[in-house]
């Protein structure tokens, strides 16, 4: 059995998420996906509306676990979980340049390796922050969101 651990925040989930998530099922036989809870750090989206999010939009996917990760390390974390791998997006050099020293750190910590699958180019231009600022003013999101997540903001908003 092949396990990989796709983390993030995830707040909120967008559509380059949850194409590298769909991506992963084809490469692993199970994928963990850890939302990432550090209570020193402001959500838009609480932990639990967080994880119920990337279940709805992976109902009609096997082999997909969705976790709470919080606190504590990745590595630890994907070591407790008997993951063979991490898996995380690349969109541009920046990310490469900032997940690099991770993936080392992480492999030296628990031996996991590290798989970086290259973002989709109609996805490279999302982020979480992004989408939040886009829709704080008024910005249509409908296109980068899954509708979980567009029925998150509606709830909240009202
Ligand atoms: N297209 C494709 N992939 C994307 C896109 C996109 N448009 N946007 C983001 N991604 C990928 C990236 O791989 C990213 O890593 C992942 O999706 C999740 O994105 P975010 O923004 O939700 O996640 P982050 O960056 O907030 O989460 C980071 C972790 C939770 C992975 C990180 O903080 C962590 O490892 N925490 C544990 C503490 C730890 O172990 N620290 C020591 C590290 S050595």
């Amino acid at each position: 059995m092949r396990r990989a651990i796709c983390p993030g925040s995830f707040d909120p989930l967008h559509n380059g998420h949850v194409e590298i998530i769909a991506r992963a099922t084809g490469l692993f036989d199970e994928v963990i996906v850890a939302v990432s809870h550090n209570p020193a750090k402001n959500y838009r989206f609480a932990v639990e509306e967080r994880i119920s999010i990337v279940e709805q939009t992976f109902s009609g996917l096997s082999g997909i676990i969705v976790k709470p990760m919080t606190g504590g390390l990745l590595a630890q974390f994907a070591r407790e979980q008997g993951a063979n791998a991490i898996v995380k997006g690349l969109r541009n050099v920046a990310d490469y340049e900032y997940e690099v020293p991770m993936a080392a750190m992480n492999r030296h910590l628990s031996s996991v390796e590290t798989v970086f699958l290259t973002a989709d180019s109609q996805y490279t231009p999302l982020s979480s922050s992004l989408i939040k600022e886009v829709q704080s003013l008024g910005g249509d999101i409908s296109e980068f969101v899954p509708r979980a997540v567009l029925r998150a903001f509606n709830g909240s908003d009202a």
